[in-house]
């Protein structure tokens, strides 16, 4: 399997807290160099604007109110795999479904306060690693 790179997104419901150090642990147990990380605010345009995808779904207006709520820190991963093993490490997206040990399994507080986001596929990393990161800031 190929390097790749991912991008995570340690949600405000995690952040508040204090569980970055924790979470960032799970993915270097894993594996997954971190070779790109910030903390930031995002408004709800900005959020929206990411999960652009989802503006149709009966959740959107919540997800994005929630994404805005605090910080959050974007992070590049990348390893063998990337993409999946992140996804992995992550768990499934309704905690109460999440896989013992997974990030979610452990921390996350509901389906939408769920502590972690990972893309899904390679062409969404390549475009959510342009959305928060310029090239100059990922440090292989
Ligand atoms: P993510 O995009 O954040 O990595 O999560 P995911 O792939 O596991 O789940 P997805 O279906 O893409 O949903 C994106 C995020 O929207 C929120 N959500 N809320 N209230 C609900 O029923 C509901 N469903 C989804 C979650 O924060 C989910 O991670
Ligand atoms: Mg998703």
């Amino acid at each position: 399997m190929a390097t790749e790179r991912t991008l995570s997104i340690i949600k405000p419901d995690a952040t508040k807290r204090n569980l970055t150090g924790k979470i960032a642990a799970k993915f270097e147990e894993a594996g997954l160099r971190i070779v790109a990380s910030k903390r930031i605010l995002l408004t709800k345009e900005q959020a929206g604007k990411f999960y652009a995808v989802h503006a149709e779904r009966p959740f959107f207006g919540e997800l994005t109110e929630f994404m805005a709520s605090g910080p959050v820190v974007v992070q590049v991963l990348e390893g063998e795999g990337a993409i999946a093993k992140n996804r992995e490490v992550m768990g499934a997206t309704n905690p109460a479904d999440a896989a013992p040990g997974t990030i979610r399994a452990e921390f996350a507080e509901s389906v939408g306060e769920n502590s972690v986001h990972g893309s899904d596929a390679p062409d969404a990393a390549a475009e959510e690693i342009a959305f928060f990161f310029s090239g100059l800031e990922l440090v292989g």
